[in-house]
């Protein structure tokens, strides 16, 4: 082979870009600093309070976003203002229950590392005791830990949306009732009754959108107490899901899938291409549906191109 000044470049070419792609692929360390936080939030669209407990002030917590092998670098901190002990329990992480995870009382703090070796979706919730309230009453949220590669099997889709789920009791002192699954009134989604259903909630002003044809990936996180989820797309069928996220579990057109208490997983829907289409994403347990757990999703050519991208996939 006769060595010309193009092919010398581009095999420096071919060598730099290996080296980038070997560099982008390294593990990072992600620091992530959450604070418990005792305080009213907003459970409806038309504004209505409750006395939670929170991570950074919302439910669902912020969602944590890392890379397949990065470290977690984590700090909660319980400020002494509050009345109870809290803890972070991150579905993500394989460490000692009784280190990692161990309560931490307010006017205190707790730091821990772990890497995120498995590529997935999951819960994280706050475990002190007694747990059951401390999820009832918000402290709950999404580790999304995303693969080192996207591959034909699992592909980097057009959008991305979190969906939590999770059940509400009116009466937040009443922790034997929570275990007993009695007094439950309503589905959250993401914090808020038909969060974004204008269907049966005229006060509702969010929607889901993509453009027709899209690939819609939904993160979809059961934070419920008690109830198993069955997730339908009303009007669409799933393209694809993804047991807890992870791209090694692959299942083809689905119409609904059960997610456990305290399991995640992910949800791809790409509607007609040729048509503006409007489904709704349902808990099809019928309890759980008409009190709350429905969401509208829109594609249509004139769909806002930032929601579910970037830091709108909570929308
Ligand atoms: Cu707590």
């Amino acid at each position: 082979m006769k060595i010309t000044k193009s092919s010398l470049l581009m095999a420096a070419t071919i060598a730099l870009t290996a080296f980038m792609g070997g560099q982008q692929a390294s593990a990072k360390t992600v620091r992530v600093t959450m604070t418990a936080m005792e305080n009213d939030v907003v459970i409806d669209n038309k504004g209505t309070k409750y006395p939670a407990w929170t991570f950074d002030g919302a439910i669902p917590g912020k969602v944590v976003r890392v890379t397949e092998g990065d470290v977690v670098d984590f700090t909660l901190v319980n400020p002494k203002k509050n009345k109870n002990s809290h803890s972070m329990d991150f579905h993500a992480a394989e460490v000692d229950v009784l280190k990692e995870f161990a309560e931490v009382k307010p006017g205190g703090s707790k730091h821990f590392k772990f890497t995120a070796r498995r590529a997935g979706i999951y819960m994280y919730h706050c475990g002190a005791g007694p747990m059951v309230q401390h999820i009832a009453r918000g402290m709950f949220g999404t580790i999304i830990v995303d693969p080192k590669k996207y591959t034909e099997d699992f592909p980097k889709p057009d959008r991305e949306y979190v969906i939590v789920q999770s059940q509400f009791f009116p009466n937040a002192e009443n922790y034997q009732a929570m275990l007993q699954n009695a007094g439950w009134t309503n589905s959250l989604i993401n914090g808020k009754i038909f969060h974004y259903d204008p269907v049966h909630d005229p006060n509702a002003t969010k929607v889901l959108m993509a453009l027709p044809g899209e690939r819609v990936r939904i993160f979809f996180v059961n934070a419920n107490i008690n109830m198993p989820v069955a997730l339908h797309p009303i009007a669409g069928i799933w393209d694809r899901v993804y047991p807890n996220g992870s791209p090694k579990n692959v299942l083809y057109d689905m119409q609904t899938y059960g997610v456990p208490v305290a399991g995640a997983s992910a949800f791809d829907i790409v509607s007609p291409a040729d048509k503006a289409t409007n489904i709704a994403i349902v808990d099809h347990t019928m309890s759980a549906a008409l009190r709350g757990a429905i969401t509208v999703m829109m594609n249509r050519p004139d769909a806002d191109p930032t929601l579910g991208k970037g830091d709108k996939i909570l929308p």
